[in-house]
């Protein structure tokens, strides 16, 4: 007994060292892998459409031997859970939005201002180009992030929703509006005069429905998908944020792959993100008319009004990446 366990143990030790030093990528390589991926937005969404179709292509470029099984529609919880899941090699792919991401790599936290970008333009140009590419790069490089970034992906812009217009800030008053878990965006309600709620992205449609908040803030297309426009039927178009989203790997499970199926992933990454956003762009088309269809009321609203009364949440939350800004505003 003794023995054999030994000599399992020395032979352990010596596969781990082979595998450490690259002998065991190929067997290891050849094994079928099935990778989870997670979004809180259900099948048909832009987000969860482009991971599929990377999934379809990751299948065909390996021959079956690696896919991506989607679990929409917060099967597995809410975007917080689902960064927790992919730390820990539970989840393979999670996109959420910067929003969430944020409390995890402080930097990206410059996403999370209000008005910071000019319109979605400027932020598209600024995801595409070395400032997206430094933060990726930032949230690899992080070992307290346990995450690889693989690529952005858009989310237009988030306008304000209840039941009643909200054309100036001084309409929000008395108004619990549900914001996502970050101080900047409680804060931003609250500078726009309103109370900010933070709540999870799966608490919402209760909350709106059993009025424990009076309203919330998305995009079209969040406001169709996740049925929000049947409880708050006015979206004022506030504009007060344009947060992009990212795709995040597990590193635990990245640490496996080999260099080939890592930079297969990264090409396959790019291309998801450029592919979101002719999706992204058709679907928003569509939300809007929907949502227009379906009775909900869209109003035009004093936006300066709202970028002035925002001022302070810039200056508090902005001041330490004074010169990331100055570069975003001249991107
Ligand atoms: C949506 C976004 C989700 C989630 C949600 C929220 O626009 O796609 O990832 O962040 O907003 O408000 O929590």
């Amino acid at each position: 007994m003794q023995g054999n366990r030994r000599q399992f143990v020395r032979s352990s030790a010596a596969l781990a060292a082979a595998a450490a030093l690259g002998g065991m990528r190929p067997a290891l390589a050849q094994q079928k892998q099935v990778w989870k991926a997670s979004d809180v937005h259900p099948l048909g969404y832009p987000t969860v459409e482009a991971i599929q179709r990377m999934g379809k292509k990751l299948e065909t470029q390996t021959n079956g031997r690696i896919s991506i099984q989607m679990f929409p529609s917060m099967q597995l919880g809410g975007e917080k859970e689902m960064i927790e899941q992919a730390q820990v090699g539970a989840l393979q792919i999670a996109r959420i939005s910067v929003g969430a991401m944020g409390p995890v790599v402080d930097d990206l936290n410059v996403f999370n201002l209000p008005f910071v970008f000019k319109d979605e333009a400027q932020m598209r140009r600024v995801i595409d180009g070395p400032i997206g590419q430094k933060m990726l790069d930032d949230i690899s490089a992080s070992p307290q992030s346990r995450l690889i970034a693989l690529g952005w992906m858009d989310a237009g812009t988030r306008n304000v929703y209840s039941n009643k217009p909200v054309s100036k800030p001084g309409d929000l008053k008395g108004m619990k509006i549900r914001m996502m878990g970050n101080p900047i965006f409680v804060e931003t309600m609250n500078a726009m005069g309103g109370t900010g709620v933070a709540m999870g992205f799966n608490e919402l449609y209760t909350a709106l429905q059993t009025g424990v908040v009076d309203g919330a803030e998305n995009n079209p297309p969040t406001l169709l998908a996740q049925n929000h426009y049947t409880v708050s039927k006015v979206y004022s178009l506030t504009g007060h944020l344009i947060i992009p989203e990212i795709f995040v790997f597990s590193r635990r499970t990245w640490d496996t792959l080999s260099k080939e199926d890592q930079a297969m992933v990264r090409k396959l990454s790019r291309e998801a993100q450029l592919e979101q956003r002719q999706l992204w762009d058709a679907y928003t088309k569509q939300a809007v008319d929907k949502l227009k269809a379906a009775g909900v009321q869209f109003v035009e609203v004093d936006k300066n009004a709202f970028f002035q009364a925002t001022q302070p949440v810039r200056d508090k939350y902005g001041s330490k990446y004074a010169a990331l800004l100055k570069q975003i505003q001249a991107t």
